[in-house]
């Protein structure tokens, strides 16, 4: 299961409104195929490890294989016909599983189907670590909003910006790159009108190799005053200003379900200043946090965050935390009120 999820973890960013899934097949205490959920529209994880055992090892490698997934195998007819017909059809013996499919219509479908079909099954392992793995998904199933990472970078102060006449940046080059990857986790980057006029960024993916396989992650500004954008900015004169869009800023959780709904957003990336990070959390719109903090005291006026704050002073779990080059960098999971 742990290489099921190595594979699964190959599709994260890339497959929403599909969540990433993998699958190992093993004979005999081998390994004899693997595969990954790619991109939606296209197969299923179970059926390119079956399709990769078959090209390996011939027709008849799978008789009496144990496949391991990271998520339950669907059941019914969607873009791609059921995975739990194309485990049938390939003769395994065993299926075994990590999390339940959070889609209604999948979810708890597979055991009676492979049962009936005399394949033994078992599910849960390691579902805390696979259920990590399609969080976005799972909070678009239960809530039709997306899981919404707010990533900032702040002096020791907390500020987010230097002093006027220093240069634009707090992080070193090393966290910028550690951005990088995560912006490749998530479907679209949300900013504000204010964060455009103020910083003019590009908010996109510079490394071709996260881009592989994938769109530019949509670019979302919210504002009010539309007519206030600098034309020249970024966002509206790169290659991928086409994956660039203006939403109300006072309708902020409508646009997110329509990121939802009309795009296949499962995670968005809030990069923008204090303002409108309040608003998100001050509505409970934020699901995770990565902040990354420098060895600096800048002062001025702006803070991370502005408004309320978060229930209990904004416990978070899951804490992870390294150095990133001479900054510090905090990831953690916004626990719940
Ligand atoms: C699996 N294996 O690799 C994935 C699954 O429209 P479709 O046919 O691509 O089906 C999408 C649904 O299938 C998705 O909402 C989720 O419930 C499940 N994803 N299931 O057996 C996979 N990606
Ligand atoms: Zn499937």
């Amino acid at each position: 299961m742990r290489r099921a999820i190595a594979e699964a973890r190959r599709g994260v960013g890339r497959t929403s409104p599909n969540p990433p899934v993998g699958a190992v097949l093993v004979r005999d205490g081998i390994e004899i195929g693997a595969g990954w959920h790619r991109r939606a529209g296209q197969p299923h994880a179970e059926r390119e490890a079956i399709a990769d055992a078959l090209q390996r090892s011939g027709p008849d490698a799978l008789r009496g294989a144990t496949a391991y997934v990271t998520l339950e195998p669907c059941s019914t007819h969607g873009r791609t016909p059921p995975c739990t017909d194309g485990l049938i059809e390939a003769g395994v013996s065993h299926v075994v599983y990590a999390s339940t499919d959070p889609n209604p219509a999948h979810a708890g479908g597979a055991d009676p189907l492979l049962r009936s079909a005399g394949i033994e099954v078992a599910s849960g392992v390691l579902a805390d670590e696979a259920d990590r793995l399609i969080r976005p998904f799972a909070k678009v199933q239960g809530t039709g909003l997306p899981w919404v990472i707010w990533k900032t970078a702040m002096s020791l102060d907390g500020r987010l910006t230097r002093p006027p006449g220093e240069g634009m940046w707090l992080t070193g080059p090393e966290a910028r790159a550690e951005v990088q990857k995560i912006r490749a986790e998530v479907d679209a980057i949300v900013t504000s009108g204010e964060t455009v006029r103020r910083d003019r960024p590009r908010l996109d993916l510079r490394e071709p190799e996260l881009l592989e396989g994938r769109e530019m992650p949509w670019r979302v500004v919210l504002t009010d005053r539309p007519d206030s954008l600098p034309d020249d900015a970024p966002l509206f004169t790169d290659a991928h200003r086409e994956r660039t869009l203006v939403r109300p800023r006072m309708d902020f959780e409508k646009t997110l379900r329509e990121l939802v709904r009309e795009r296949g957003v499962n995670a968005v990336m809030l990069e923008c200043g204090g303002r409108l990070a309040g608003e998100f959390a001050d509505r409970g719109l934020i699901d995770e946090v990565v902040a990354f903090m420098a060895p600096m005291i800048c002062g001025g006026p702006v803070t991370a965050l502005a408004g309320e704050g978060l229930p209990d002073g904004a416990g978070l779990d899951q804490i992870e935390f390294r150095q990133v080059g001479p900054d510090v960098m905090l990831r953690g999971i916004v626990r719940e009120g």
